[in-house]
């Protein structure tokens, strides 16, 4: 059973002081992955935090709005490179055989905005017994330059690639909330919850979560939302925080 978990940028990074890993958080959430019954058979992809989001902020880059500067693109991308090795040697040190895959160097948006990401690299290194760790980045845009790809869409991507029985969101808070901060049980269509989701509390070039629900909706597999207290419980079977399962996800 292949499991895709997405550890938010927020969870394993101080989001609001720039380029700094929460270790304690970081290695909570490896030993809950090195100690879980998954063993090689998940795909890892984390989020920006403190890395990526500054940096494409000072660039004003998002995931519609690009940008031709050199500058911002190594910014931008040269973070989520350090962000991704602090995960990959997190993971090391606790005995997973994590290996890192940088999506700048393979996907592309055309000039509609539509993503191209070629799987097969992470379906072989899965098969042959790796962990692929990838993370949210920039991607080359035709007519934009570079854009931000977020990790909500390489896990939309991911998923159906890897014929994902489950996904996890891994976030700062135990579910998506309703407007009394209450965890929502089930989403499965974003006017539902539209009023509900509000901006993210800290720099978020991705769209907070609103953005997330409406890139979960899409996959053909229900994801969950939940926070870092409960990865443990979701690695283990059960289904914690918000399950999103729109149309496709039966
Ligand atoms: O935190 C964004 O990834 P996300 C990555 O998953 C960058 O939205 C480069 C800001």
């Amino acid at each position: 059973m292949t499991v895709v978990l997405k550890l938010g940028g927020s969870v394993i990074t101080e989001k609001d002081e720039p380029e700094t890993v929460d270790r304690a958080a970081l290695s909570a959430a490896v030993s809950a992955i090195a100690e879980s019954a998954v063993g090689d058979d998940i795909v890892i992809v984390h989020g920006g935090g403190s890395f990526g989001h500054h940096h494409a902020a000072d660039y004003g880059v998002s995931t519609t709005a690009g940008t031709h500067d050199v500058d911002g693109v190594q910014a931008i991308h040269g973070a989520m490179c350090r962000l991704n090795a602090a995960v990959v040697d997190a993971l090391t040190e606790h005995g997973v055989p994590a290996v890192p895959v940088h999506p700048f160097s393979v996907a592309v948006r055309d000039a509609d905005g539509d993503l191209s990401l070629p799987t097969a690299q992470v379906t072989t290194l899965l098969d042959e017994g790796f962990v692929p760790v990838l993370h949210g980045d920039l991607v080359a845009h035709a007519g934009a330059g570079a854009t931000v790809l977020s990790g909500d869409e390489l896990v939309v991507e991911l998923a159906p690639a890897v014929d994902a029985e489950r996904v996890g969101v891994c976030s700062t808070v135990p579910g998506v909330l309703d407007e009394d901060g209450a965890i929502i049980d089930r989403i499965e269509t974003f006017e539902a919850v539209a009023p509900a989701l509000g901006g993210s509390d800290a720099t978020d070039v991705s769209g907070g979560m609103a953005g997330k629900v409406r890139a979960l909706l899409a996959l053909s597999a229900p994801a969950l939302v939940f926070g870092p207290d409960a990865l443990s419980a979701f690695l283990g079977g059960e289904s914690p925080g918000t399950t999103i399962a729109g149309d496709d996800a039966g």
